[in-house]
């Protein structure tokens, strides 16, 4: 799993800025993300469950012939229909225990914490395979997402002994993510980075190796 939280894209289609979803992800999947999930949610988003579905189809099939897992953000139903390899809930959405009561066993779990506490009641469940953790800095991507944290609620996680996986996430870039990963996450997720690179290959390149003068 950590390898697959390496470099985390996540979009929908309030996310794009230049083309469709389907080909910003398939240039994200040449460029090497480890991980997508789509996430259509907030304004600009597509409305009907039959759009959702169908745009979800074509991603799925776009991440199976790169080999990349694809996570479906906060609908249980869906995810189940078409076999995603992942599930994501944040504390507000789909109850985790429901979440867990439908889709453990079948594919992946993943929740979102902005606590110490959140983050040690994601390992005492044992049924979550990661945590998303954020926002870490600023985000113009999440119209209700919660005050920055900065890097050190991932060292407070980690000091507290969890052994979860743990993806950073919330106004995470090629500039920021080597600070993400030296406080304890095992990979970063992003939206905007990837959404609004102006060379995307580029961009990611930078994601995966940090330390790197590219
Ligand atoms: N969740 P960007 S922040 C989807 O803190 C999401 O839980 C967050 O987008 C959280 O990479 C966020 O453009 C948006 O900042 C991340």
């Amino acid at each position: 799993m950590k390898e697959e939280l390496a470099v985390y894209f996540i979009a929908g289609t309030q996310d794009i800025v230049r083309g469709t979803l389907p080909s910003v992800l398939e240039e994200a999947l040449k460029g090497g993300i480890t991980c997508f999930q789509y996430r259509e949610k907030g304004a600009g988003s597509l409305q009907t469950a039959s759009e959702r579905k169908e745009m979800a189809l074509e991603c799925q099939k776009l991440c199976a012939k790169y080999q990349v897992p694809f996570i479906i953000n906060d609908d249980v139903v869906l995810a189940l229909e078409i076999g995603a390899d992942g599930i994501h809930v944040g504390q507000n959405d789909e109850e985790i225990h429901q979440v867990i009561t439908s889709c453990a066993g079948k594919m992946k779990i993943g929740l979102s914490v902005h606590s110490v506490s959140e983050a040690e009641e994601a390992e005492r469940l044992g049924a979550v395979d990661y945590i998303g953790v954020g926002p870490i800095f600023p985000t113009i991507s999440k119209a209700d997402a919660e005050p920055e944290s900065g890097t050190e609620i991932l060292e407070e996680i980690r000091r507290a002994g969890i052994k979860l996986p743990i993806v950073g996430i919330g106004g995470i870039n090629e500039a920021n993510t080597a600070e993400v990963l030296a406080a304890g996450a095992d990979g970063i997720s992003v939206i905007s980075a990837i959404t609004r690179a102006k060379d995307y290959q580029l961009v990611i390149q930078k994601l995966k190796n940090p330390g790197s003068p590219l």
